[in-house]
C-alpha cells in the first residue's frame, strides 16, 4: 500500500533551519519524485522540430559566426521539458544540426563523448576519423567514438548541413566531458572501411577469434544507399509492422558506440506502426517521406529531415502518409543493457 509521506512543511523551522545548517536535508519528503511507483517520471517532453524553421537561421549563422569563431556551427536541439537552453533533448542525448560551407574545415579535437552524424544535405562535406577520410552523402550515418581524433573539411560548391547526435548530456553529468585538440589529420590515400573490409555484409577480413578485435570501431560509415536497400528487402518479408534495422559493429554484432544506439526504419505508407513502450529515451530523424508520429496520446506531424523526440517508455504510433517513410531512431539502448536496466513492456 502506498503510504503518504510526511512534507517538509510539517516539520518545525529550527529543525529545518538546523538541517541547512549542517548540510543535510530529509529523504522522506523526496522521496516519491527520486523512486515514483512503478514507472519513472521523464522529465523530457516529446517534441518536433521543423527542418524548414531551423534551416534559414543556421544558413544566416552562415553569414554571421564564421567557423573559426564557432569550432563548430552548431543550432543544438532544446528539449521543451528542460527548458530554454537545455543541451539535450533526453537525459542522454544531444542533437544539433551542423552547418559548413564550401573551402571551411572545422579543427581537429578528440573528446570523450562519443558522436555520431547523418547528413541532411548538400554533397562535398566529409568527416576525417582517425585518418579515415569518410565522405558524407545524404542519408549516411557517421561515427565518431569517443577517443577518436576528428575534423571536418568541404571540398563541394553547396552548404552542407548534418545532424550531429551525441552522449555528451551522459558525459557531463557524469563530469567526464573534456576535448584536446591538434592539428588537421593527414587522411589516408584509400577508401574508408566500409568500401574496402567491410564491402559487403557477411564478410570481414581473416582474424583471430580467440583475440580482441585490433580495431574496436571498425566501420565508421553507413552508406545511406545500402542501408535503404537492405530495408527495402527486409520488409518485404518482415511482415507488418514496418521494418527495422540495427547499426552494428560488423566484427562484433554489438551496437555500433557503446552507448548510443541507430537504428534504420522502414514506415510502410498507410500503415500504424506501434512499438513496444520501451526503457530507452528516442529521437528520430526523417530521411524521408511524411506522415506523423501519436507520442503518448500527441500527435507530431514530421516530414523529411524533420527530428522527433520522445521520452521513456512513451507509448509511439508512427504513420507514414502517401509514399514509404524511412527514419533512423537514435537512443540510449545500449547504456541502459550495459546498466543491466533495460526494458520493454506491451503497449
Ligand atoms: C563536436 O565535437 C562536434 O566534432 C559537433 O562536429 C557537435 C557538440 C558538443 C560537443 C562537441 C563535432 C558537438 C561537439
Amino acid at each position: 500500500m502506498a503510504t503518504q509521506l510526511g512534507t517538509l512543511e510539517e516539520l518545525p523551522p529550527d529543525y529545518r533551519e538546523a538541517m541547512s545548517g549542517i548540510d543535510v536535508a530529509p529523504l522522506w519528503p523526496q522521496m516519491r519524485k527520486v523512486l515514483p511507483h512503478n514507472t519513472p517520471i521523464p522529465v523530457t517532453k516529446a517534441h518536433a522540430w521543423s527542418y524548414a524553421a531551423i534551416r534559414p537561421l543556421l544558413l544566416r549563422a552562415g553569414e554571421l559566426t564564421p567557423v573559426e569563431k564557432a569550432e563548430r556551427r552548431v543550432l543544438f536541439l532544446v528539449d521543451p521539458g528542460r527548458g530554454a537552453g537545455a543541451m539535450q533533448v533526453s537525459s542522454t542525448i544531444y542533437v544539433g544540426l551542423q552547418l559548413l560551407l564550401p573551402g571551411e574545415t572545422a579543427p581537429a579535437h578528440v573528446h570523450t563523448p562519443s558522436a555520431a552524424r547523418i547528413v541532411v544535405e548538400g554533397e562535398g562535406g566529409y568527416t576525417v576519423v582517425d585518418g579515415d577520410r569518410l565522405p558524407m552523402k545524404a542519408g549516411d550515418l557517421i561515427l565518431t567514438p569517443g577517443g577518436c581524433w576528428h575534423d571536418h573539411g568541404h571540398s563541394g560548391e553547396e552548404p552542407v548541413i548534418w545532424l550531429d547526435a551525441l552522449d555528451l548530456p551522459l558525459f557531463y553529468y557524469l563530469e567526464g566531458s573534456y576535448a584536446v585538440e591538434g592539428p588537421l589529420q593527414a587522411p589516408r590515400n584509400r577508401p574508408d572501411p566500409s568500401e574496402v573490409e567491410y564491402r559487403a555484409a557477411g564478410l570481414a577480413p581473416p582474424r583471430r577469434r580467440d583475440r580482441p578485435p585490433a580495431n574496436p570501431y571498425p566501420m565508421m560509415r553507413f552508406p545511406w544507399e545500402r542501408t535503404e536497400n537492405a530495408l527495402r528487402h527486409y520488409a518485404r518479408h518482415a511482415g507488418s509492422g514496418g521494418a527495422e534495422l540495427d547499426y552494428i559493429n560488423p566484427e562484433t554484432g554489438a551496437p555500433c558506440l557503446p552507448t548510443l544506439g541507430f537504428t534504420a526504419m522502414l514506415l510502410p505508407k498507410g500503415e500504424a506502426v506501434r512499438p513496444p513502450r520501451k526503457s530507452s529515451s528516442a529521437v528520430f530523424h526523417v530521411i524521408s517521406g511524411h506522415g506523423y508520429s501519436v507520442i503518448d496520446g500527441v500527435r507530431h506531424d514530421w516530414k523529411a529531415k524533420d527530428v522527433v523526440s520522445a521520452p521513456v517508455f512513451a507509448a509511439i504510433e508512427h504513420r507514414a502518409e502517401s509514399e514509404d517513410a524511412f527514419m533512423i531512431r537514435i537512443h540510449d539502448g545500449p547504456l541502459q543493457e550495459k546498466l543491466g536496466y533495460y526494458e520493454e513492456r506491451p503497449r
